[in-house]
């Protein structure tokens, strides 16, 4: 009978330990960021890291993270990178633009660099959906990006590209 095939396993360990993080958060709704930023730095010093370990950048909204965090990940400095907001839904489609930019921007911004970027942005119609996602009932989503940003920046050292590609070896060594 054919053996069963166990395909091999790669993960993020969670440990924060000899990792760097960059965090941006924005001032707009800093009622709600500043908490979201609290549970996410909390995640972090759980897991392993040390104040010299993490900075954290503040912009004005939202809508300024993307641009932070792809010159965060440009230093060369992080391991992973967390951008913290909350936007919330007002009487016009401002809501709407900020949203979609916000979130492609960072997208592109991970994308660009290939540093990970974990997505902490709270996208509410009212407040008080941002209050029951920044920890003031129950769980913080500052706390959830935290421990992304940590099994991200795992999961990449060892996904690390090869000095040479793969196939150029081969071609040289067919020379
Ligand atoms: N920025 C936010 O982070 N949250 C919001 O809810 C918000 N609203 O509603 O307008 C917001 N606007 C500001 C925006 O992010 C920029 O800072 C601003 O447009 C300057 O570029």
């Amino acid at each position: 009978m054919a053996e069963k095939l166990q395909p091999g396993k790669i993960h993020g360990e969670l440990s924060a330990r000899g990792l760097r993080f960059g965090i941006a958060v924005s001032r707009f709704n800093s009622f709600i960021t500043d908490r979201l930023l609290g549970a996410a730095v909390d995640a972090l010093e759980r897991s392993g890291a040390e104040s010299r370990d993490v900075d954290v950048v503040h912009v004005p909204g939202a809508f300024e993270l993307p641009l932070a965090t792809k010159k965060m990940a440009l230093t060369g400095k992080y391991d992973a990178l967390i951008a913290i907001g909350c936007v919330l839904r007002g009487e016009t489609t401002h809501y709407d633009y900020v949203c979609s930019e916000t979130s492609r921007g960072l997208q592109l911004a991970q994308m660009d660099t290939g540093v990970p970027v974990i997505f902490c942005v709270l996208t509410c119609d009212t407040l008080e959906q941002a209050i029951d996602r920044a920890g003031l009932k129950g769980g913080n989503k500052g706390f959830e990006a935290g421990l992304g940003a940590i099994e991200m920046a795992q999961l990449s050292r060892k996904l690390r590209p090869a000095a040479r590609p793969v196939s150029a070896t081969k071609k040289a060594r067919r020379k």
